[in-house]
């Protein structure tokens, strides 16, 4: 069995401004032709189909053509779940339907979960679908008390577990952090405050396990524990990454052997540093002017719209950051790792600097509430 796992799409991106519908379409589009010319016998996609719970049209119709493309030109049964970006009902709509085109789109968590079955010449392989979940929801559909992410993956995968044949090939598809991974500046935390990582031991009864949610290519422990990583490189953190697809082959006892498969982005996404004299004299080892850019500016004094004299040779340069420049009127000891914080760290330093208070346990505590709240109803629960 041929399997390709891929996952966090994020359609409908906009990063620092730019709408990244075209570099995806692009990057689609590659791997329209991989899938066309590897001919896996099935496709999963790992959560994050969509950057938001409502996604903006562009997005919506380059998921359709998308898929039209696989379905329905080269006929792959393709397993797609929904994750803490998508909207569980909206991803579910329609899914009973293109159940018979061989399209399983699985956005809304129940206690059952059915497996869907592919085979090959050696016989079934079970598909296990688990979309990204809250704890809360899970408590309430099997009535036990559990608080965290980590509880919630202990009892789905007991409950799976009493019903999966284990002398079977089984496949575990979900969208969760796990135990090991390393995280990107571009994940939407799963929890605001206190862990949301779940042990990897969970899985150890599955021939592999496609997991989404890291943005970073990684296995967790041997080969058949993997994320994929994302479609893109969505945060400047990841400009040192290498993204790629893995093409997973599985022999009649289950075992697997994978490979992986780069593409190639319409544009790049790198960091320049250096003083903005040198940076003017353009690339300097044949990468394109074009790729999508950071600018760390090592000059200390003022210069006059930086940001356009370095578009003027690097028109899509996205940021500049100055880390030396420190102006005579600016007091506020701001942190300037503020693009590494999270949400609440954001905030109580906001705060801090506002009041000239540090904010209280108990402050934090509401205030992370309040945004774990906001999130849910943006997610529609
Ligand atoms: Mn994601």
């Amino acid at each position: 069995m041929r399997i390709l796992h891929t996952s966090d799409w994020h359609l409908g991106r906009i990063f620092h401004g730019v709408h990244l519908t075209e570099d995806q379409a692009y990057i689609l589009e590659q791997l329209v032709e991989l899938i066309k010319d590897r001919k896996p016998d099935v496709i999963l996609v790992a959560g994050d189909i969509f950057d938001r719970s409502v996604p903006p049209v562009e997005a919506v119709n380059l998921l359709d053509d998308t898929l039209s493309k696989i379905l329905m030109d080269y006929k792959i049964p393709t397993i797609m779940i929904s994750g803490n970006h998508d909207s569980p009902d909206r991803v579910d709509f329609g899914s009973r339907l293109m159940e018979e085109s061989k399209l399983h789109i699985i956005g809304r968590y129940s206690r059952d979960i059915k497996p869907v079955v592919i085979q090959d010449i050696f016989g079934p392989v079970y598909f296990y679908p688990l979309p990204y979940v809250e704890p809360a929801i899970v408590r309430e559909s099997m009535g036990v008390e559990i608080h965290s992410h980590d509880e919630a993956m202990h009892v789905i995968m007991d409950n799976i577990k009493s019903t999966m044949k284990m002398d079977k090939r089984n496949v575990l598809i979900t969208h969760t952090f796990t135990a090991g991974g390393e995280a990107s500046e571009s994940e939407r935390p799963l929890t605001i405050g206190g862990s949301s990582v779940v042990d990897a031991t969970y899985f150890n009864d599955f021939n592999y396990v496609a997991l989404g949610h890291l943005h970073r290519p990684q296995r967790i422990g041997g080969d058949n524990i993997r994320y994929s990583g994302s479609l893109m490189k969505y945060s400047f953190s990841e400009a040192a990454q290498k993204k790629n697809i893995p093409i997973i082959e599985m022999d009649e006892k289950g075992n697997v052997s994978v490979e992986t498969v780069e593409l190639k982005p319409r544009r790049d996404l790198r960091c320049i540093e250096g003083h903005l004299e040198d940076i003017l004299k353009g690339p300097q080892n044949g990468e394109s002017r074009e790729d999508y850019i950071m600018v760390t500016l090592k000059d200390e004094g003022a210069i006059l719209d930086a940001m356009g004299k370095v578009r003027s040779i690097y028109p899509n340069t996205l940021h500049i950051e100055r880390p030396q420049f420190i102006s005579a009127n600016t007091r506020l000891n701001v942190d300037s790792n503020f693009r590494k914080m999270d949400i609440s760290e954001l905030f109580s330093s906001f705060f801090k600097q506002v009041t000239d208070i540090e904010m209280s346990e108990e402050q934090k505590t509401a205030f992370s509430d309040m945004v774990s709240k906001l999130n849910n109803s943006l997610r529609g629960e």
